[in-house]
């Protein structure tokens, strides 16, 4: 057997409503890979639940890295997503200066907001943390909000334009990551889809799918688990991208088909036998 790759996930454990680690893991595992957490913190549910309660990290996060680092632990990829505080900003800064090796690939969720709007906890101290991890990223995968605050352009809500898209992937190419997905754009013919961009090859697209109506929370972090493992598989980036999008339409589809509660995130489950082929 080929020798297997080790990927750090660094996110939350949300452990009710499918979403960061609890999505990320059996994805890049089910790919194959190893799945390594770096937890920020564990909540009973994800924030859009009511009176979830949450264990902060931050400390513990210092000690794993350091008892890492004593197993001389080498990581062929990092995935990073949800990220609470500044502190912890810092503390995921210092993994990567320690960790990321010229051969490790790294994929950055910038998690700070949607629809427009920041997450409450969200500074502009944060987002220039987060203008510096994407500095060190190969590929980032911001939402268009996100997007639009990493390339310091005021936030404005969907539909969207290409004109608008063009605009803000231009401004977010100086941030120096070199490949580039801004997912969740809601076009004005009512599709849903991604911008891409790759520096390399200085070739940039659009990918568009039919939207099934609502929101469906964690459909951005399996989005980015399977870009990631499909990236680590060797996929080309634009093909990537769109085995990531095609998975997370599944999903969505079957989710909005079997009449769960949304709330609970994707039920990616039995699509991951799928999925697997997909990757390979
Ligand atoms: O990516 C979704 C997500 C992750 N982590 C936490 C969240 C959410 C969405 O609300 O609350 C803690």
């Amino acid at each position: 057997m080929e020798k297997q790759k080790k990927i750090a996930l660094i996110n939350d454990m949300s452990c009710l409503g499918r979403c960061s680690l609890t999505v990320a893991m059996p994805i890049v595992s089910a790919c194959g890979f190893e799945a390594v957490p770096l937890p920020t913190g564990i909540f009973s549910a994800h924030t859009e639940f009511e009176g979830f309660v949450c264990a902060d990290l931050t400390d513990k996060m210092q000690d794993i890295t350091e008892h890492w680092k004593q197993l001389n632990t080498r990581f062929d990829g990092i995935c990073t997503g949800y990220i609470a505080t500044k502190e912890q900003a810092d503390i995921v800064k210092r993994f990567l200066i320690d960790f990321k090796k010229s051969d490790t690939f790294c994929v950055v969720d910038p998690v700070m907001g949607d629809n427009g709007a920041f997450y409450k906890r969200i500074d502009e101290d944060f987002v220039n943390e987060m203008r510096f991890f994407c500095s060190m990223a190969d590929v980032i995968v911001p939402n268009v909000t996100e997007a639009e605050m990493l390339a310091g352009i005021d936030c404005t809500k969907p539909p969207y334009s290409i004109d608008h898209i063009k605009e803000v992937m231009l401004k977010l190419c100086n941030i120096g990551a070199p490949k580039i997905v801004i997912t969740g754009i809601e076009s004005e013919d009512g599709q849903i889809g991604c911008a891409v961009y790759d520096s390399f090859t200085k070739k940039a697209n659009m990918f568009f799918t039919p939207k099934t109506d609502g929101r469906f929370p964690g459909s951005g972090d399996v989005f980015t688990a399977t870009l990631t493992a499909a990236l680590m598989n060797g996929k080309d980036f634009f093909d990537a991208v769109q085995i990531a999008m095609g998975y997370t339409c599944e999903c969505v589809e079957k989710t909005a088909e079997s009449g769960s509660d949304r709330k609970y995130g994707l039920a990616f489950e039995p699509l991951l036998g799928k999925l697997i082929k997909a990757v390979k």
